[in-house]
């Protein structure tokens, strides 16, 4: 990567808000990270999950957002869970949380109801779903193999993700990156942003967004070079998917590159690696197309610990 690049990134993060309770999460990622040593034991995984929010204002009233549910990252957590592995989870705050999935919209609201004694009770309609959730994701927080960080910036996502990268670069090959996060291109510096609500009625606003610094790049070859790296490409355009993954994977040195779009993201992805591209598809047996996906990114970073990690 070129000094220009590097350059910008590092003018991203100095003007960039402080990071609230940097200094916490630090320590738990830090923690985290050091129950996966030796290496060779558990592999770790960073999803990560969600739309981030570029604020307007400093005080912020007015933002712009990018398209994710969450179910993406919510998913392949369990699937990463359920294969051994342990996983950081930094998702959008509000955006969807594994093992809940097949919970109502509402949970707290639609599952549990008054018991007539000033108490409540699930609801039995609800019962069983409830406590699989409840009793999976306590398991996972309990036995240190989950760790959920929430964001909802740009600057917090780009502040935590290096965070956990730098953290994680002593896990070499054993640690995987899976960044599905919907994150912006644009952004409005934090040093130009004004600090009160825009104000309306002074007709049409003209407003200038700057490119935000290529992360990937740094990741990949700086705060973590020799993890495995999973990007994800969103289209809406088929036309055009196929030739922006391939060259996102080459501009940026990624592992693989998982190329979906937005209709038909649920059941099919192509994933694109130095091999080639290949199809996968939830089949009729499969809840989800994360169950194939997961299993097939798993396989190749094995192949990338034992080779060496001669690999690209
Ligand atoms: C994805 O492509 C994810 O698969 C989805 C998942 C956001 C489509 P849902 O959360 O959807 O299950 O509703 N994520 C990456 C999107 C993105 O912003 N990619 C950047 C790009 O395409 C590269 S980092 O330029």
């Amino acid at each position: 990567m070129d000094a220009t690049e590097a350059q910008s990134a590092e003018a991203f993060f100095a003007s960039a808000p402080p990071l609230k309770d940097r200094e916490v999460i630090v320590a738990r990622v830090e923690e985290f990270v050091r129950r996966r040593l030796p290496i060779g034991g558990t592999r770790m995984v960073c999803i990560t999950s969600g739309g981030t929010t570029v604020p307007l204002e400093r005080k912020c009233v007015r933002f712009i957002d990018n398209f994710s549910s969450g179910h993406r990252g919510a998913a392949s957590t369990e699937c990463f869970l359920k294969a051994g592995y342990a996983v950081i989870f930094i998702n959008r705050r509000g955006s969807a949380q594994p093992f809940c999935r097949s919970l109502p919209e509402d949970p707290l609201l639609t599952c549990f109801e008054p018991d007539g004694n000033k108490g409540i009770q699930p609801d039995p309609k609800h019962a069983v779903v409830v406590q699989e959730a409840v009793t999976e994701y306590h398991s996972a927080l309990k036995t240190g193999y989950l760790l959920h960080l929430p964001y909802t910036t740009l600057f917090e996502y780009l502040e935590i993700l290096r965070i956990v990268s730098l953290s994680s670069q002593q896990l070499q090959r054993h640690c995987m990156f899976y960044l599905a996060a919907a994150v912006s291109d644009f952004y409005v510096p934090w040093n130009s942003m004004v600090e009160h609500k825009i104000q309306s009625g002074v007709g049409p606003m003209a407003m200038e967004l700057a490119q935000v610094p290529k992360m990937l790049m740094l990741l990949r070859h700086v705060w973590a070079p020799e993890a495995f790296c999973v990007s994800f490409k969103l289209e809406t355009d088929t036309n055009i998917l196929m030739k922006k993954a391939e060259a996102a994977r080459e501009r940026y040195g990624m592992h693989a590159v998982v190329a979906n779009e937005l209709e038909t993201r649920k059941q099919k992805v192509i994933v694109v690696t130095s091999e080639g591209q290949k199809l996968v598809e939830k089949d009729a047996f499969q809840a989800d197309v994360e169950i194939p996906l997961v299993n097939f990114l798993i396989a190749q970073q094995t192949s990338y610990i034992e080779a060496g990690g001669v690999y690209v």
